[in-house]
């Protein structure tokens, strides 16, 4: 049995520790370990299993980790098995702090049931959220039946987060009517329940607006799901309120989720732009590593510079030095 296969047969008796070991494969930047995540998910294939999916999306230190904590507890208690995955889309330089050294699930890691995958530190943040998608289908092949994946909600992680997951739950803190302006656009079309964290004690006010403010100006309902009407609700993660109500909301969305006709055409359609980013990115890679590439590059753009010709012609001429391996072979 060779290596793969045998991380394969590990993964699927449910040890953790293989499944870790193949999330860092998914996420590994170096290409000569895509073969290798290929031959896995082959060794894979014939699991069949679905997940729940839940993007939970917010800003820095809005409480997404003590909501999934207390939530994942709760529902370890109830019998669901739950694994969470991060997404920090934070720039080396100025280091995120997800996860990280303080978790804040300490108590849903050491769960049996649970499986917590910190966010990787460290260079290649930028195609840590291009991996997720295959880091949760690792983690649907090795069963579990809930699926949290956290996400600080700055540049484009949300969107590429909520193209992996079945329901995308956008986290908020009293904010209050015109700070809430400030939600990026396209958020708020994007979102299946909407919570308010932190609404306990001296903030129960500014949580009352902010639910009000919401209530009269976001559209009640999205395209995903058609009976679906939004639920905004105001909760406190550090004191475990509105935990249950908020997991009755989520049973009623995978209710609809499921039965929904549409699920695959969605599903797919969400793949295909799952791919097509990822292409560009591997495109972008290439005009930074690739000496020969470089170099044209230099060279087509000296010829911008002077006139001689003009930008959209010069990126059909890269593009078709690209795609041309004969060109490029004829440049070596
Ligand atoms: N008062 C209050 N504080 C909370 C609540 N939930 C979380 N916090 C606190 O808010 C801070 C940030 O919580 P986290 O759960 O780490 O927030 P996060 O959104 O995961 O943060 P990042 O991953 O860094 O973006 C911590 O000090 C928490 O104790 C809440 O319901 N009420
Ligand atoms: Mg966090």
């Amino acid at each position: 049995m060779n290596e793969v296969s045998h991380l394969a047969k590990r993964i699927k008796s449910g040890d953790r520790q293989a499944l870790s070991k193949a999330i860092t494969l998914a996420e590994s930047s170096n290409k000569k370990d895509t073969p290798k995540l290929s031959e896995l998910f082959s060794h894979l294939q014939s699991i069949t299993h679905k997940s729940f999916r839940i993007a939970i999306s917010g800003a820095p230190g809005v409480g997404k980790s003590s909501f999934i904590e207390k939530m994942g507890v709760h529902l370890c208690e109830l019998g669901y098995s739950i694994a969470v995955l991060a997404v920090d889309p934070s720039s080396p330089k100025t280091g995120g702090s997800i996860l990280g050294d303080k978790t804040r699930m300490d108590k849903l890691a050491a769960h049996a049931s649970a499986f917590v995958r910190p966010s990787p530190s460290g260079e290649n943040k930028g195609g840590i959220a291009q991996s997720t998608s295959d880091s949760v289908t690792l983690c649907e092949k090795a069963g579990f039946d809930i699926i949290f994946i956290e996400t600080v909600g700055v540049g484009q992680s949300e969107f590429l987060v909520s193209d992996t997951s079945d329901m995308f739950l956008l986290l908020l803190s009293p904010l209050g009517g015109d700070d809430l302006q400030s939600i990026k656009k396209g958020i708020l079309e994007m979102v299946d329940m909407i919570l308010i964290n932190k609404s306990e004690g001296e903030h129960k006010y500014m949580a009352a607006k902010t639910e009000s403010y919401l209530k009269s100006s976001i559209n009640p309902s999205n395209d995903k799901v058609p009976t679906w009407v939004i639920p905004i609700r105001k909760i406190s993660a550090l004191h475990s309120q509105g935990i249950v109500e908020t997991f009755g909301d989520m049973k009623k969305f995978w209710t609809l989720h499921l039965s929904n006709k549409n699920k695959n055409d969605e599903s797919r359609a969400k793949i295909k732009k799952l791919i097509v980013e990822n292409v560009r990115n591997l495109i972008t890679d290439d005009f930074k590593n690739d000496k020969l590439l470089i170099d044209r590059l230099t060279r087509v753009s000296e010829q911008v510079e002077t006139g001689e010709i003009p930008l959209k012609f010069a990126a059909e001429i890269m593009l078709r030095y690209y795609t041309s391996p004969k060109m490029r072979e004829s440049d070596s």
